[in-house]
C-alpha cells in the first residue's frame, strides 16, 4: 500500500464514521451503562493514555459546561504513580471513564484493576474492546475499526461519543442535534481544506506550536501529539494568551504558530497569532469565522463555519492536525502508516 494510505483513509472516512457512531449511540440505552451515575453526585474522572488522555481532557470540558459540574481528567499514569493525588478522599463518590482505543494499554488495564480490586465501578470506553470490556460490565464500545499506529477516527468518535452522552445527561436534545449535523459539515469541508494542507506540508519546519484555550486547549494539545507522532517533528502545545510569556521567543519564518482559535476568545486569541505573523512566524489559523486581518496574514487559514454550538466543533477542529501530520510525514520521506519508534497499543512488561 501507498505510505500513509491507511492513515490518509482513516482520516478520510471520519464523515461515515461519525454517521455510523451517532447511529449506534441513538439506540442506545444509557440507563445500565451510567443511570445510577448522575454527575451532580458522582465526580467523572476521564482517564488514559496519549491521544486517550487529550481526549479524557476534552471529554471533562464538555462534562463541565454541559452538565455545569465540577469534573477531572487523568493520565492513568497518574492513578498509579499517586493514587493519594487523584483519590485523596476515600469516600468521595467518583465515577472513572477509562478511555482506550485499544482497550490493551498496560496503565489502562493496572487502572481497571485497581478500581476493581477497590470497589469502583468504571465505565469503559473503547473501539476495539480487548481486555478492558471484560473488566467492567459497563462498556460502551464504537463501531470504530483502525488499523493506523495514530488514533484519527477513533479519537473523534470516541470524543463524539463522551459528548453524546454529556448532553443526554443534561437534557440538552439541540446539542444531540448539533452532533448529527457533524458528518455532513465535515464531508463538505474535507475537500476544500484536504488539498491545502497537502500543498501547506510541502514547507519545512524546524519546530512548531499550537495553541488553543478553553476546550480547544486538549485540542491544540491532540493537534502537537498528532504532528510529532506522523511527522516525527517537534511540536508543543500552549494556552494561547500563554504564548507571548516566554515561549515566543522560538519564532522565526521556520517556525510554525498554528492557532486553534475560539469564538468566545476570538479577539485575544487572534491578537496573539497576528502578533506572531509580525514577528515573522508562519502562521496557521483555524476558526469557525475568521477576521479579514486574519485572513489576510494567515499562511493557512480554515473556516469550519459551523452552524452549532461552540462546544460541539471541537472534533472538527481535530481533523487538519490529524491531515498536517500525516502530509508533513509524506513529505519528509516518512510512513504516517508506521510512525518511527511508536506501536500501536503501549504494553508495559514487568
Ligand atoms: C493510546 C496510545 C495512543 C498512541 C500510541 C500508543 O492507546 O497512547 O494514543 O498513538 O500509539 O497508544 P489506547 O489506550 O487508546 O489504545
Amino acid at each position: 500500500m501507498e505510505s500513509g494510505g491507511a492513515t490518509l483513509r482513516e482520516i478520510h472516512s471520519q464523515p461515515e464514521v461519525w454517521g455510523r457512531c451517532l447511529n449506534t449511540l441513538d439506540k442506545l440505552d444509557l440507563e445500565p451503562l451510567v443511570g445510577d451515575k448522575d454527575p451532580r453526585t458522582h465526580e467523572w474522572l476521564f482517564v488514559g493514555c496519549g491521544t486517550s488522555y487529550y481526549l479524557a481532557q476534552a471529554a471533562a470540558a464538555t462534562f463541565t459546561v454541559l452538565a455545569a459540574v465540577p469534573v477531572r481528567a487523568v493520565p492513568a499514569s497518574e492513578i498509579l504513580l499517586f493514587p493519594g493525588l487523584v483519590f485523596p478522599n476515600e469516600e468521595a463518590a467518583i465515577f472513572p471513564v477509562l478511555i482506550s482505543r485499544s482497550g490493551h494499554t498496560s496503565e489502562v488495564l493496572q487502572v481497571a484493576e485497581f478500581l476493581r480490586q477497590r470497589g469502583v465501578e468504571f465505565l469503559a470506553v473503547t473501539c476495539d474492546g480487548n481486555e478492558l470490556t471484560h473488566l467492567s460490565t459497563r462498556t460502551l464500545k464504537l463501531p470504530v475499526t483502525e488499523e493506523s499506529t495514530v488514533m484519527t477516527s477513533s479519537f473523534t468518535s470516541m470524543l463524539m461519543a463522551l459528548q453524546y452522552i454529556a448532553a443526554r445527561l443534561a437534557g440538552q436534545d439541540e446539542f444531540v442535534d448539533a452532533l448529527h449535523a457533524l458528518p455532513a459539515a465535515l464531508a463538505r469541508l474535507l475537500p476544500i481544506y484536504g488539498p491545502r494542507i497537502e500543498k501547506f506540508a510541502q514547507r519545512s519546519f524546524d519546530d512548531a506550536a499550537f495553541l488553543g484555550q478553553g476546550a480547544l486547549y486538549p485540542i491544540a494539545s491532540e493537534t502537537a501529539l498528532k504532528v510529532m507522532e506522523s511527522s516525527s517533528s517537534y511540536a508543543q502545545f500552549f494556552h494561547t494568551l500563554e504564548f507571548r510569556h516566554g515561549p515566543m521567543s522560538i519564532v522565526s519564518e521556520k517556525v510554525l504558530v498554528g492557532a486553534l482559535l475560539s469564538e468566545t476568545g476570538y479577539t485575544e486569541e487572534s491578537a496573539v497569532l497576528l502578533e506572531m505573523k509580525g514577528l515573522g512566524g508562519c502562521t496557521l489559523a483555524i476558526a469557525n469565522q475568521l477576521s479579514p486581518e486574519v485572513l489576510r496574514s494567515a499562511d493557512l487559514a480554515i473556516e469550519l463555519a459551523l452552524p452549532v454550538p461552540e462546544l460541539a466543533r471541537l472534533v472538527v477542529y481535530v481533523v487538519w492536525s490529524q491531515l498536517l501530520g500525516s502530509r508533513l510525514g509524506l513529505r519528509k520521506g516518512l510512513d504516517p502508516d508506521s510512525p518511527r519508534h511508536l506501536s500501536r497499543v503501549v504494553t508495559l512488561v514487568h
